[in-house]
C-alpha cells in the first residue's frame, strides 16, 4: 500500500458574518462579509482550511461567494480527490490546467492544500516559500463610515489602542471636491500621527483623478489607490507619470499577467498584492517578484477576507524582503463573529504571526456549524 497522502474529500462552507458598522465603497456598501471556507481533508487524517471572499457580491470581482462554491463543487473537487496531498504544485496544474479563471476559488483551495502540507512538514507556511523576513505585518485600518466626523473618532479609537496608524480612505462617491475636503479634514485632525491614503475603487475618469491627486497632495495624503478603470492601464501610466502623489495598481492587477504590463508599461509607484486576486499565494509571490524586479513597492492588500485568508496572507507577506507601504490584514476585525478559538493577535499597530504549523490557526468547528449557511 502506497504511502502517499491522498486527498479524500474537498468540502466548502458559506459563512454569512455581519460587519461591526456599514462599509461604504464606491462599488457597495457592505453590511455582512460571505466567507467561502474550504475543508481539505486528507488520508493521513491532516485537514487543510482555505478561503476565498469578493466584496459586495458581483460588484468588485467576476466571482460570487456562490459561483465559488458552486464551481470549486462541481467541478475543482472531483478534479483533486483521490490526487497526492503533498504535491501541491501538481495538484493545482491539474487545476490550472482545466479550469479558466476562477482566480478566487483556486485560491481557496490552494491556500487549503498548503495549509495540509504545512501542517504535515510542522512548518509554519511561510517556510514554503522561503522563510519569514518579519514574524508582524503592520496593518492599516479602512475608514468607510461614510461620515467625516465619525470616520476622526474611529480613527483617534484606533490611535488610542495602538491598533492601526496607517487609515486608508474609502472615497469617490461623491464629488471629487467633496471627498477631497472629507479626507483633508481627517488628515488635519490626524496631523503626524498616521499615514493617510485614499482608494477611490476605479470611480474616477482620468482628469477628475488629476485634479484629485493634487487636492489629496496639498492635504498631506501619501498615496491614491487605482483611482480609475482598472483596464485603463494607459491612463494609470498618466496618472503615474504626472507625479503628482504615489499611484497604487489594485483591481488593474489579475495576477502575474497584469502585474508584468503594468511594471513593463511603468503605469505605477506600487502593488497592491492579493491572494485572491492573484489566483492564489504562488500567483501572489509571483506578483511581488515582478513589483520587486521592477522596483515598484510592495503593500499587502486584502479582500476583506476573514481569519483564514487573512492568515494565508500575512503567512506569505512574511517572507517579502521588502514591503515598503505595509499591509491592510485587518478584515477579522470588521466583523461581529470569531471563527478561530483564539482570535488573531493585533498589537502595536501590527498583526503577530503565529509560529505553530501551517497557517496556524485553530478553526472554532460548532462556531462554525452555527453560522454557516444551511
Ligand atoms: C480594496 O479595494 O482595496 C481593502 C480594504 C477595504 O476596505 O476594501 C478592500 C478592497
Ligand atoms: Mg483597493
Amino acid at each position: 500500500m502506497s504511502s502517499v497522502p491522498r486527498i479524500q474529500a474537498i468540502e466548502t462552507l458559506l459563512v454569512d458574518v455581519p460587519t461591526i458598522r456599514p462599509h461604504r465603497l464606491s462599488v457597495a456598501t457592505m453590511n455582512h462579509q460571505t466567507l467561502v471556507l474550504v475543508r481539505l481533508q486528507c488520508s493521513d487524517g491532516i485537514v487543510g482550511w482555505g478561503e476565498a471572499t469578493t466584496i459586495g457580491g458581483l460588484a468588485y470581482g467576476e466571482e460570487s461567494p456562490e459561483s465559488i462554491k458552486a464551481n470549486i463543487d462541481t467541478y475543482i473537487a472531483p478534479l483533486l480527490e483521490g490526487q497526492s496531498a503533498a504535491a501541491v504544485a501538481h495538484a493545482m496544474a491539474r487545476v490550472v490546467g482545466q479550469v479558466q479563471g476562477n482566480r478566487f476559488a483556486k485560491c481557496a483551495i490552494e491556500t487549503a492544500l498548503y495549509d495540509a502540507q504545512a501542517r504535515r512538514l510542522g512548518v509554519p507556511l511561510s517556510e514554503l516559500f522561503g522563510g519569514r523576513v518579519r514574524d508582524s505585518l503592520p496593518v492599516a485600518w479602512t475608514l468607510a463610515s461614510g461620515d467625516t466626523a465619525r470616520d476622526i473618532a474611529e480613527a483617534e479609537r484606533m490611535l488610542d489602542l495602538r491598533r492601526h496608524n496607517i487609515f486608508k480612505l474609502k472615497i469617490g462617491l461623491r464629488t471629487v471636491r467633496d471627498d477631497a475636503a472629507h479626507v483633508a479634514a481627517i488628515k488635519r485632525a490626524l496631523g503626524d500621527r498616521a499615514s493617510v491614503r485614499v482608494d477611490a475603487n476605479q470611480a474616477w475618469s482620468v482628469t477628475e483623478a488629476l485634479e484629485g491627486m493634487r487636492l489629496l497632495a496639498d492635504a498631506g495624503v501619501d498615496m491614491v489607490e487605482q483611482p480609475i478603470l482598472a483596464y485603463d492601464k494607459l491612463g494609470l501610466k498618466r496618472l503615474t507619470e504626472a507625479n503628482i502623489i504615489p499611484v497604487m495598481a489594485d483591481e488593474a492587477l489579475h495576477g502575474p499577467r497584469d502585474a508584468f504590463e503594468v511594471a513593463a508599461m511603468q503605469a505605477a509607484d506600487i502593488f497592491a498584492v492579493k491572494i485572491n486576486q492573484s489566483g492564489g499565494l504562488r500567483g501572489a509571490a509571483r506578483v511581488a517578484a515582478i513589483a520587486d524586479a521592477a522596483n515598484i513597492g510592495l503593500y499587502g492588500g486584502t479582500m476583506l477576507e476573514g481569519a483564514i485568508g487573512t492568515m494565508a496572507s500575512a503567512q506569505l507577506f512574511s517572507t517579502f524582503p521588502a514591503l515598503a507601504w505595509s499591509t491592510e490584514l485587518f478584515g477579522p476585525l470588521l466583523l461581529t463573529e470569531e471563527i478561530l478559538q483564539q482570535p488573531l493577535q493585533y498589537r502595536d499597530f501590527a498583526l503577530q504571526l503565529p509560529t505553530t504549523p501551517g497557517l496556524g490557526l485553530a478553526i472554532d468547528i460548532d462556531k462554525l456549524a452555527r453560522l454557516r449557511r444551511a
